[in-house]
C-alpha cells in the first residue's frame, strides 16, 4: 500500500473510533449505558499507530481503563465494543465487564483494566511467557503518565529491563491525571528518562502524528521481537474530553484546551490527505461508510440481550465447595 492509501486506512479506524465514543457519550447521556466512561478523543493516532506496528492477534496488548480506541484498532467488532458498554450479552465480555473492561482474544487484546498501573505487571508476566515459551512474541502496554508513579510501574519495568523481555511500554501523556497535572505528583516530569533507571531505552514522540506512532513504535517492537529487549515510549498527547462522563474539566482553561485542539489528530490527518491529493469526496465516502457502521453497532447494541446471571456465575464467580 502506498503512503496516502495507509493514511488513509489510518483516518478511517481514527473516524471510527471518534465516531464510536461520541455516540457512547449520546448513549451514556440517555441512559443507556452505566458505569463508568472514559472517553480517549483526542488520543486516537496513538491506538491506529500502535496497532499497524504490530502483528494483530499474535501479539499481546494491555490497557487502561481508557481502552475504546485500542480494542477497535486492533480490530474489534464496533458491535461487541458498543453492546459491551450496554451491558448486553453479546458484548466483549458478555456485558459484565462494561467499559473499563473489554477483552478481544482473537486480537490479542488482553484488557481493558480498571487499577491505575495494576495491568503493567501483569504485562510483563506476558511478556515472561512468550520468552519462557520460546515465542517471538511482543507485549505492547499502555498506560498513563500518572501510572508513573505507582508501585506496579516499578516492579514491572525494574525486571522487563532486568531480564530484558520482549516488552513495549507506552505511555500516554495526555498531561492530566483526573485534574492533577504531573509537576504536581511527580518530580521528574520528563516521563521518558525514567528508562534510564530500568536498564532500557527512553523516547518521547508526538501522539498528534499517526505515521510517526506507526513507524517509532515499529522500531520498538522490532527490538523487543529480535531479543533487543524493552523500551519506554512517552508519547505526548491530549484529551478532549473530562477524564471521564462526570468530570466538568475545572481544572484547564477553554484557551488551552482549543489551543490543543489544533493538533488534533483526525484534524491533522485530514489535512495531510487532502494536500496530499485525496480529494474532499472521497473523505465524505469514508465518513459515510464509519457512520453506516456505527449506526449498525448501536441497532445491534440496543436490540441485543441483556447480560445473563448464569454468565457471571460462569466467568466471574466460581463456586466454592457445596456452593
Ligand atoms: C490504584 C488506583 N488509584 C486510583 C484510581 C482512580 N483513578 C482512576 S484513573 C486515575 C488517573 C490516572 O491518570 P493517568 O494514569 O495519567 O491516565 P489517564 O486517565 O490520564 O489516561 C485515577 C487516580 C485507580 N483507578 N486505581
Amino acid at each position: 500500500m502506498d503512503q496516502t492509501g495507509e493514511l488513509e486506512k489510518f483516518y478511517r479506524s481514527m473516524l471510527l473510533i471518534r465516531r464510536f465514543e461520541e455516540e457512547a457519550a449520546r448513549a451514556y447521556a440517555r441512559g443507556k449505558i452505566g458505569g463508568f466512561l472514559h472517553l480517549y478523543i483526542g488520543q486516537e493516532a496513538i491506538a491506529v499507530g500502535a496497532a499497524a506496528a504490530i502483528r494483530i492477534g499474535y501479539d499481546y496488548v494491555f490497557q487502561t481503563y481508557r481502552d475504546h480506541g485500542t480494542a477497535l484498532a486492533l480490530g474489534m467488532d464496533p458491535k461487541a465494543g458498543m453492546a459491551e458498554l450496554y451491558g448486553k450479552d453479546t458484548g466483549c465480555a458478555r456485558g459484565l465487564g462494561g467499559s473499563m473492561h473489554f477483552f478481544d482474544v482473537e486480537h490479542g487484546f488482553l484488557g481493558g483494566w480498571a487499577v491505575v498501573g495494576g495491568h503493567i505487571p501483569v504485562a510483563v508476566g506476558a511478556a515472561f511467557k512468550a520468552r519462557y515459551a520460546e515465542e517471538d512474541r511482543v507485549t505492547l502496554c499502555f498506560f498513563g503518565e500518572g501510572a508513573t508513579n505507582i508501585g506496579g510501574f516499578h516492579e514491572g519495568l525494574s525486571l522487563a529491563g532486568l531480564w530484558k523481555l520482549p516488552v513495549v511500554f507506552i505511555c500516554e501523556n495526555n498531561e492530566y491525571a483526573m485534574g492533577t497535572p504531573l509537576k504536581r505528583t511527580s518530580p521528574v516530569t520528563d516521563i521518558a528518562v525514567k528508562a534510564d533507571g530500568y536498564g532500557m531505552p527512553g523516547e518521547v514522540l508526538h501522539g498528534h502524528d499517526v505515521q510517526e506512532v506507526r513507524s517509532r513504535v515499529a522500531a520498538a517492537v522490532e527490538r523487543a521481537r529480535s531479543g533487543g529487549g524493552p523500551s519506554l515510549l512517552e508519547i505526548k498527547t491530549y484529551r478532549f474530553r473530562g477524564h471521564s462522563m462526570s468530570d466538568p474539566g475545572k481544572y484547564r482553561t477553554p484557551e488551552e484546551l482549543e489551543e490543543r485542539k489544533k493538533r488534533d489528530p483526525l484534524l491533522v490527518t485530514r489535512q495531510t490527505l487532502l494536500s496530499g491529493g485525496v480529494d474532499e469526496a472521497r473523505l465524505e465516502r469514508i465518513a459515510e461508510e464509519v457512520e453506516a457502521v456505527i449506526a449498525e453497532a448501536i441497532t445491534f447494541a440496543e436490540e441485543s440481550e441483556p447480560a445473563k446471571e448464569e454468565s457471571m456465575h460462569r466467568f466471574v464467580y466460581a463456586a466454592g465447595e457445596g456452593g
